[in-house]
């Protein structure tokens, strides 16, 4: 019975350690970007957000239609998101929406949705890199 019980306990101990592992790291920097901004993943991987200065956050804004985005972060939080959808999301930075403090993520090498992420009105600097950002997956 002890023996099952510790069974279970390693069981638990590896499930949580695969919630936790990160495929990709994006940081928040103090300069309004993302370090990464295309960032391309599998199927089912995760991606933490990292803040290495402080007022950023993740905010995700379009992705495929059969995808629930994933809740606003909260500022200067780290935060793990898990794709487990195909296609291409786009996010920007609450504060920083218009100071080109955005990022795409492709997952699973699935860009079929970038049309509607194209017709995105965005404003400032966002719209330009933007269309930089879309130039760069085609
Ligand atoms: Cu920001």
């Amino acid at each position: 019975m002890i023996f099952r019980l510790f069974i279970i306990k390693i069981a638990l101990l590896f499930t949580s350690s695969l919630v936790l592992a990160e495929d990709l790291t994006i940081e928040m920097t103090p300069n309004r970007s993302f370090s990464i901004e295309i960032a391309r993943i599998d199927v089912g991987q995760t991606i933490e957000w990292l803040p290495t200065a402080k007022g950023h956050n993740v905010e995700f804004r379009l992705g495929p239609d059969a995808a629930k985005l994933p809740k606003k972060s909260s500022f200067s939080k780290p935060i793990s998101i898990k794709f487990d959808t195909p296609g291409t999301y786009f996010y920007w930075c609450t504060p920083h929406k218009n100071s080109g403090m955005i990022g795409l993520v492709v997952v699973g090498d699935d860009t079929s949705n970038i049309d509607k992420i194209a017709e995105l009105e965005l404003a400032g600097m966002s719209s330009s890199k933007l269309t930089k950002l879309l130039t760069e997956l085609n």
